[in-house]
């Protein structure tokens, strides 16, 4: 198995929950990548609208098959998926795709979680994912990036509440964690991305500037923890590599390859709503 990690990023993803890897898609890539799916009215269409219980609503677009456009291509491309195999160690599938469209001045936060607290729901026995977020646009403390708390992942899973109509992580606990770990804002190029652990905490604030700040996070689960039910999210699914070359040059190709089914989320995912509302909120 190759990929892009040497033995000394293998074990700071290890330690610390998450690695970054600069510049991993070239800015031909990031263009014709950010190029489709800003002019991607079926995306648009299905984007989702979730409260972050300040007031602010964050909008994502999600589709559980990586398909055979640009966004299947950088999805399914050896150096994003041999990758990952070497952070899990297994074979892996491809859970489901995502694209955050924080747009300027109106998009909202994302409440500190762990995405095993949403897909523990899903019938996963074991926390052994991994999400790739790709910066499609630069991000940074004014628009919002993605912050992690280093380490976090050794927690293990911890409970989640409904916060606002997002999975939150029971915040005693992330108030005792930022009190050790490192908070780390990961501010990106477009075409950077980094790799976490579906134990890291995460958050991000909303988007007070005037620069969008849109992503695509790639998320993956190890063959060997196919889920035990059934859920909105697929099974264990081979996925077909493909060369790195191809994101070019479908980029350059037919955008109609590009559609994907987008998830209806509102009707579909239910692994936020499963959990209980704070009390205090
Ligand atoms: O885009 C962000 O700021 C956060 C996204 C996120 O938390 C996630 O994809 O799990």
């Amino acid at each position: 198995m190759s990929g892009v990690f040497d033995p000394g990023e293998l074990s700071a993803y290890q330690r610390d929950g998450y690695i970054f890897k600069r510049g991993l898609f070239s800015v031909e890539e990031t263009d014709l990548l950010r190029t489709a799916a800003k002019s991607d009215k079926a995306m648009d269409a299905a984007a989702t609208a979730l409260d972050d219980g300040a007031g602010n609503r964050v909008r994502l677009s999600l589709w559980n098959h990586p398909g055979d456009g640009i966004y299947g291509m950088v999805a399914r491309c050896l150096r994003v998926v041999d990758s990952v195999e070497q952070l899990i160690g297994n074979e892996v599938y491809h859970y489901h795709s995502k694209m955050i469209l924080k747009d300027a001045r109106t998009g909202g936060a994302w409440a500190w979680h762990q995405d095993y607290g949403y897909w523990y729901q899903n019938g996963l026995l074991f926390p052994d994912l991994c999400s790739v977020m790709i910066a499609v646009d630069p991000a940074n403390r004014e628009n919002g990036c993605l912050q992690l708390l280093r380490g976090s992942h050794h927690m293990g899973r911890v409970n989640h509440v409904l916060s606002g109509e997002q999975a939150g992580a029971d915040l005693e606990r992330v108030a005792e964690a930022e009190k050790r770990l490192e908070l780390v804002h990961a501010e990106m190029e477009a075409g950077d991305a980094v790799f976490f652990h579906s134990n890291t905490l995460h958050c991000s604030g909303p988007n007070n500037s005037d620069n969008p700040r849109w992503a695509m996070v790639c998320c993956y689960n190890s063959a060997a923890n196919n889920p035990y039910k059934e859920s909105h999210h697929p099974g264990y699914t081979p996925l077909s590599k493909v060369d790195d070359s191809r994101v070019v040059e479908v980029g350059l190709g037919n955008a109609a390859l590009s559609a994907v089914e987008f998830a209806k989320i509102d009707e579909d995912d239910h692994s936020a709503k499963l959990l209980t509302e704070t009390a205090e909120d």
